[in-house]
């Protein structure tokens, strides 16, 4: 079959090797917390210093941190790659944009935007936030949050996501455990509208059974080695 659209899903094993923690590791815990229970609007409303600081230690994290040879692969691919191609990545880290990914969308949300709660206007955000952050529009003291899809909200770009999995004849996954949905069930859109369906993760991910194709390995190895 040739390949003209191409659908893209990364999680976090794509970011790991810039030395980026995934969320299912060895202990699958921020300091001491299970990351269901500190990515949903609950746990905000609950204790929302918690949160900014799960938060704030990942977006400083951005700082020290550079793209691998996997984002970089993947950049390359946008900028020569003639058919359609969406890369939808759930990480809400810059590293594939900062290597250059143009047709790219961030279904979990971004570290570097905030989302006012006053005006519901979403913005850059570098540096800490907490409960006295003013929203750079409406000024409003407070009201800031995380501009992070959490669990029980509904991802971004759903629409166009679908659409591109409709439309695709080759699916690709990397770096993610398959756990969290509905990122977890594009594998199955993407199959049944006939498209090829590749796995890239460093071991068997939960939807493994639903690719044609399964490669087992570290992403800063098999991507290039894909995209080259
Ligand atoms: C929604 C915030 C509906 C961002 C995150 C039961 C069945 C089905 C669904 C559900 C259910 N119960 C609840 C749900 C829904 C829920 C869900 O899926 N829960 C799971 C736990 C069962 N989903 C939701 O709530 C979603 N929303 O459904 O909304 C709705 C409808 C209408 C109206 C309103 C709402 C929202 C999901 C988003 C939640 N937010 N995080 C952040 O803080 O980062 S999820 C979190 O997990 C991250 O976003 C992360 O991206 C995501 C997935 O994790 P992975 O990226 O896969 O990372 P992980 O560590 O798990 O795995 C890494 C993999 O890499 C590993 O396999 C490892 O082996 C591999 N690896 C490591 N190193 C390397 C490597 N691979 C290659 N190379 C390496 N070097």
């Amino acid at each position: 079959m040739e390949v003209r659209n191409i659908v893209i899903l990364t999680g976090a094993g794509v970011s790991a090797e810039s030395g980026l923690a995934t969320f299912r590791g060895p202990d699958g815990l921020w300091e001491g917390h299970r990351v269901e229970d500190v990515c949903t609007p609950e746990a905000f409303a609950r204790d929302p210093a918690l949160v900014h600081q799960f938060y704030d230690a990942r977006r400083a994290r951005l700082a020290e941190v550079e793209p691998n040879s996997a984002h970089h692969a993947l950049a390359r691919l946008d900028a020569e790659w003639p058919g359609e191609l969406l890369l939808v990545t759930q990480n809400v880290d810059d590293l594939h944009e900062r290597a250059g990914s143009a047709r790219l969308i961030h279904m979990h949300g971004e570290l570097t935007s905030g989302w006012c709660l006053a005006c519901n206007n979403r913005f850059p955000w570098a540096g800490e936030m907490n409960a006295s952050s003013s929203c750079p529009t409406c000024t409003a003291p407070g009201m800031v949050r995380p501009d992070i899809v959490w669990f029980g909200e509904m991802p971004y770009a759903m629409e166009r996501i679908e659409e591109a999995l409709q439309r695709c004849d080759l699916f690709v996954s990397i770096g993610t455990s398959g756990a969290v949905y509905p990122a977890a069930g594009f594998v199955q859109t993407a199959r049944y509208r006939g498209a090829r369906t590749l796995e890239m993760n460093l071991e068997p991910s939960q939807g493994s059974y639903f690719f044609h194709e399964s490669r087992i390995g570290r992403a800063g190895i098999l991507v290039p080695a894909w995209v080259d």
